[in-house]
């Protein structure tokens, strides 16, 4: 069975969509690369939450502190006060709540007040009692690649081979994991694009998610608004558009990742993903299924249901 289809624990009503999922983003935070300040209170994260889900959003993933590069660490109390009353209320709502977070206690906390998967991008490096959390709540867990915190992650992007290293640091971690007594089931893997990854090192990582595959758990991308998409977008002055800009963009690697066989799109707006992953789905099925008339590739067929141009 391919990794996309695997059941991830805790988690049937996701398991069998036969697509790829949208996970939406609702950051409580007054400085976020992306969305900085906008659903900064309670009140306003939740609409957020429910508005992503009526885009058609699988998942909310609610975090209380930035990873944008350079930014300074929120104590743990004022992440629990951002992200508790969030959880809270969007779980009561029947939605599938991530907690996005690196600290244990925030994790267990979130996990009591209704979330049902940590989203944890250190992988579980950044707190040591994590794992324990875990596996003893066994929710799921997104494993992200990552090798230090946003004020230090740009000075770490020594890599022989991208996605070798990457690949093979996820798998030490998945290692760590299970010693800790997580049960792969519990685990999904992502290649934490933009953490100690400079522009042009986020290409090869989504080109070849079938690395990523090799571990034998879902891949979840978090593309969304991220600075590679700026640069690639940038005009000729060579000033990257800005993160409001960059949602085309986003829902064309969510539709591409996608396709390349990836579990989940993290994203801030869902509705263009939401269309591009069913896109996808229909895309590869239809490739998956060959061709139905046995026509060469490049021949057009067309059926009265087909027909027309809108
Ligand atoms: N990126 C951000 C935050 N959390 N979680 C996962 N699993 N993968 C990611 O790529 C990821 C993440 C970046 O910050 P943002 O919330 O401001 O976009």
């Amino acid at each position: 069975m391919h990794p996309r289809d695997a059941d991830v624990a805790g988690l049937p009503e996701l398991s069998g969509t036969g697509r790829c999922l949208v996970m939406g983003v609702v950051n409580i935070t007054p400085d976020s690369f992306s969305d900085g300040g906008e659903w900064f209170e309670p009140d306003a994260g939740v609409q957020h939450g429910l508005d992503l889900l009526a885009e058609g959003a699988d998942i909310l993933d609610v975090g209380g502190e930035s990873t944008r590069p350079g930014s300074v660490r929120v104590s743990q109390d004022e992440e629990l006060r951002r992200v508790l009353p969030v959880i809270e209320r969007l779980a009561a709502e029947g939605a599938v709540v991530s907690v996005d977070t690196t600290r244990a206690a925030v994790a267990e906390r979130a996990v009591a007040a209704g979330a049902r998967i940590v989203n944890d991008v250190s992988g579980g490096l950044a707190d040591p009692d994590m794992a324990g959390v875990v596996a003893r709540t066994g929710v799921a867990y997104v494993v992200m690649h990552w090798r230090g915190h946003a004020d230090v992650m740009d000075s770490l992007e020594v890599y022989d081979d991208v996605v070798a290293d990457v690949r093979d640091e996820l798998a030490a971690r998945l290692a760590a994991l299970h010693d800790a007594g997580v049960r792969p089931e519990q685990v999904v893997v992502d290649p934490g694009l933009g953490f100690a990854k400079a522009g042009a090192l986020n290409w090869p990582l989504l080109a070849h998610l079938d690395a990523l595959h090799s571990l034998g758990r879902p891949v979840l991308v978090g593309a969304s608004r991220k600075r590679f998409l700026g640069h690639l977008l940038a005009g000729a002055d060579g000033v990257p558009v800005p993160p409001l800009e960059r949602d085309a963009a986003t829902a064309a690697v969510s539709a591409l990742a996608a396709a390349g066989g990836a579990w989940c799109v993290r994203v801030h707006a869902a509705r263009a993903s939401v269309d591009a992953v069913h896109v996808a789905a229909a895309w590869t099925a239809a490739a998956e299924a060959g061709s139905p008339t046995g026509a060469r590739p490049g021949t057009v067929t067309r059926t009265a249901d087909q027909g027309g141009t809108s």
